[in-house]
């Protein structure tokens, strides 16, 4: 329920949430209660995932626009195939031609989406009042009024969308949110053993591993994926689960870019003063969507070569550029990336932008043509459903996170069984054994599939 009351009718407010999915709305923003400022809004509405406006003007005109792309005031044109401009119109129009319609019906309004042109850019998300394609600006100038301008973004008409009546009486923000339907399978589609034996055979097994091939004394495992997925979080959480107690070593948090600016290399000890592991965990920028931002393919493929020196700083605007001595002779196999693992937030599956998705699909075409073992660890998934929320024990009894992993296997193109979810350290102060369990059984999967490569590999 809004704590701030609506003012979108109960019926068009059921018609929004069928146009876009099993979906609930909470208001988050009401310009006649937080002000008609710029600063309001976004203190409410940035990073709130997907959102709905809805505007209301004298005529009486409801319409406004979605947006599945966080308002973030990053000053750059986003893309978001998902957007459309909406505006509730009389069925009479429609019906004209047909007077046998049902008399009941023709008294309703009817819900009139109209999609983003393919190609065009769906916001500017700078740090003014919110406006669709450039072209539609909701409380322009901080003033109850719409402006319209020209633009390619979306094909309407000031009076179909709102009556050319540009005054507004209020101006609405809902987030949306996606009803999470989740069944109980009696029978988990993946056997975990929760107990403090299975944890101390897995780190036994960790431990005690050695990689296939002798001039390898630890495997590298690359980490990559978006911007605040939990790449430094998850070399943070093995971290911990071997020093004993929650560690901190790697830089983690957000931001509206990457935290982690270095390419870093961490060994990882077995206790506090312990020998190190057999492997190495690589962490990496983040990625983003923009080509020079973030960080950069050309890169990737250097540090999957060996070259890339432990804290070389990235420059997403030019990629790296290997000392020519060293480049001309190739690294050795223990310098190269043995597997790599795409670290994906499971609350942001539906929401990763085409564009991504073709970067990590180029990413992905250069490691299948090196064949390099690659898995997908899916994290935040306490963050996902409520019920593995209570206990992380539920994890593969929830029929959402079954969904959740299927998604993402499909959207990059890895089989289900590469898909390891698992549950960072973020905010604990203590270890707990099922988050350990699930961390463990993710990096000893790791270890096999780095196996395979090893096991096909000239071992130069
Ligand atoms: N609840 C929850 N939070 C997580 C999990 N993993 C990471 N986080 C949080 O997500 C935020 C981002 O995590 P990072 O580890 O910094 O992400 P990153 O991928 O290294 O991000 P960049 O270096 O900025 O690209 C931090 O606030 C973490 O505490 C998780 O599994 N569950
Ligand atoms: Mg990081």
């Amino acid at each position: 329920m809004d704590l701030i009351a609506s003012d979108l009718p109960a019926e068009k407010r059921k018609q929004l949430c069928a146009s876009l999915g099993n979906v609930e709305l909470t208001l988050l923003y009401k310009a006649s209660v937080h002000g008609y400022h710029a600063s309001s809004f976004h203190q409410r509405c940035d990073r709130q995932g997907p959102t709905l406006l809805v505007a209301y003007n004298l005529s009486g005109y409801i319409f406004g626009g979605y947006t599945s792309v966080d308002y973030t005031q990053c000053g750059k044109q986003i893309t978001d195939k998902e957007a459309f401009l909406f505006s509730f119109q009389d069925k009479d129009e429609e019906v004209e031609k047909d007077e046998e319609e049902d008399e009941e019906e023709d008294e309703d309004e009817v819900l009139h989406c109209i999609k983003v042109n393919r190609g065009n850019s769906a916001r500017f998300d700078d740090a003014g009042m919110p406006n669709f394609g450039k072209q539609l600006y909701f409380c322009y100038e901080n003033q109850p009024v719409v402006f319209n301008q020209r633009g390619q973004s979306f094909s309407f008409t000031a009076s179909k969308l709102y009556g050319n009546n540009t005054e507004l009486t209020e101006c609405e923000v809902y987030k949306v949110k996606e009803i999470i339907q989740v069944s109980f399978k009696e029978k988990p589609w993946r056997n975990i053993l929760w107990k403090a034996k299975r944890k101390a055979e897995l780190m036994e097994l960790i431990r005690n591993h050695k990689p296939l091939i002798t001039s390898v004394s630890r495997v590298r495992i690359l980490m990559i994926g978006p911007v605040g997925a939990g790449k430094s979080s998850f070399f943070n959480s093995i971290n911990s689960v071997f020093t004993g107690h929650v560690t901190n070593k790697a830089m983690s948090g957000s931001a509206g870019t990457s935290l982690t600016t270095q390419f870093r290399t961490y060994p990882v000890k077995d206790g506090r003063e312990g020998k190190p592991l057999p492997f190495v965990l690589c962490d990496t920028m983040g990625l983003e969507e923009q080509s020079g931002a973030g960080l950069d393919i050309e890169d990737i493929s250097s540090i999957l070569q060996g070259h890339v020196p432990d804290r070389y700083k990235f420059n997403p605007t030019a990629p790296f550029k290997p000392d020519e001595q060293k480049a001309s002779k190739p690294a050795s196999l223990q310098e190269k990336i043995h597997c790599v693992v795409y670290v994906i937030d499971a609350t942001k599956i539906s929401l990763m932008s085409d564009k991504l998705e073709e970067k990590l699909a180029v990413i992905r075409s250069q490691l299948n043509s090196q064949c390099i073992a690659q898995m997908v660890l899916m994290t935040k998934v306490d963050e996902t459903c409520p019920h593995v929320q209570n206990d992380l024990e539920n994890i593969y009894a929830s029929s959402y996170i079954k969904a959740k992993v299927q998604e993402v296997s499909s959207r990059l193109g890895v089989p289900v069984s590469c898909v390891l979810p698992v549950k960072n350290y973020s905010q604990e102060l203590e270890l707990e054994l099922n988050c350990d369990v699930l961390l463990l059984t993710a990096l000893q999967q790791m270890l096999r599939f780095a196996d395979d490569y090893l096991d096909d590999v000239d071992p130069i």
